[in-house]
């Protein structure tokens, strides 16, 4: 008998996470999913659910809270959940001032949310792997963690810190057997921008103005084969980026606006 395999995602209630869960459903694996928004975890679950056939167990929370990954760690337990994979997708930018204009705020949301939060989730779901005796990680990072970018400046540094925290936990994992790597995505028109840009949909749609971007679903495709290579295969490290974006910040726009 096939053993049924589980994917925890984090910010599953939207772009690439969202687009993760499809993937993986599809392909007969239970899932996980987090994110703040219930309301979008319920009706991803129902339609997954209704679609494939899979066990969708859904958990609203905040990455940012101390306790995020303990207390999802004590769900996957109480559930018995054996998860194969993680995947530290919630993440996010906001805004994109040059640093003399930094908004404390902002840079506090993306610290906490993209080093911090994912931080914690994997300190709990490290150790639940470690004693259950198998797993596999992967965080996406971004080419904003090669590469820096005019107003990227903390947006990149978090990214830049999720590089960082790929190899050094495949270092610690690496005498249990649990495979860590990252996925970085080029550009991708997901919320993401709208998100940076607080909701003004005109500054959003010109990130992607005159040329193709990647879509969540380009991305989740790159995921599975990460995650569907043999036991002893772990890919460290795939950059993914439009055919128009040569490096962070260099497009091929057909249009000038
Ligand atoms: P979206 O804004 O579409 O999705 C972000 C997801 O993260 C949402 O599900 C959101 O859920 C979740 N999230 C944000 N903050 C928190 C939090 N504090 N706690 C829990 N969940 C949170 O953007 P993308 O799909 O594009 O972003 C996914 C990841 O991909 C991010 O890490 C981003 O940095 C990275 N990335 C994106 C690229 C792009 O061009 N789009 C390129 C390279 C990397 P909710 O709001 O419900 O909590
Ligand atoms: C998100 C894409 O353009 O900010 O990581 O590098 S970008």
């Amino acid at each position: 008998m096939i053993q049924v395999k589980t994917a925890i995602i984090t910010g599953a209630s939207s772009g690439i996470g969202e687009a993760a869960a499809k993937q993986f459903a599809r392909g007969n694996w239970n899932l996980v999913l987090t994110a703040r928004r219930k309301e979008k975890l319920e009706s991803l679950k129902a339609q997954l659910e209704r679609d494939f056939g899979q066990k969708i167990f859904i958990l609203q929370q905040d990455v940012r809270e101390t306790n995020s990954g303990d207390v999802l760690a004590n769900f996957l337990r109480k559930s018995n959940i054996k998860p194969d994979l993680l995947i530290n997708n919630a993440g996010l930018a906001v805004g994109a001032s040059p640093i003399q204009q930094g908004i404390i705020d902002d840079w506090e949301r993306m610290i906490d949310t993209n080093i911090k939060g994912l931080l914690y989730i994997s300190r709990a779901i490290s150790a639940l792997m470690i004693e259950q005796g198998f797993g596999h990680i992967i965080h996406i990072g971004s080419i904003a963690g090669k590469e820096a970018y005019p107003g990227g400046n903390v947006y990149c540094a978090t990214k830049h810190a999720i590089e960082g925290l790929t190899k050094a936990m495949r270092m610690d994992l690496l005498p249990y057997g649990i495979r860590v790597g990252q996925l970085a995505p080029g550009a991708a028109e997901t919320e993401f921008s709208l998100v940076r840009f607080k909701g003004d949909q005109a500054k959003a749609d010109k990130v992607y103005d005159g040329f193709k971007p990647l879509s969540p679903a380009d991305i989740a495709d790159a995921l599975w084969y990460m995650a569907n290579v043999p036991s002893h295969v772990n890919i460290n490290d795939m950059l993914i980026m439009p055919t128009a974006q040569a490096s962070s910040a260099y497009f091929n726009r057909k249009t000038n606006s």
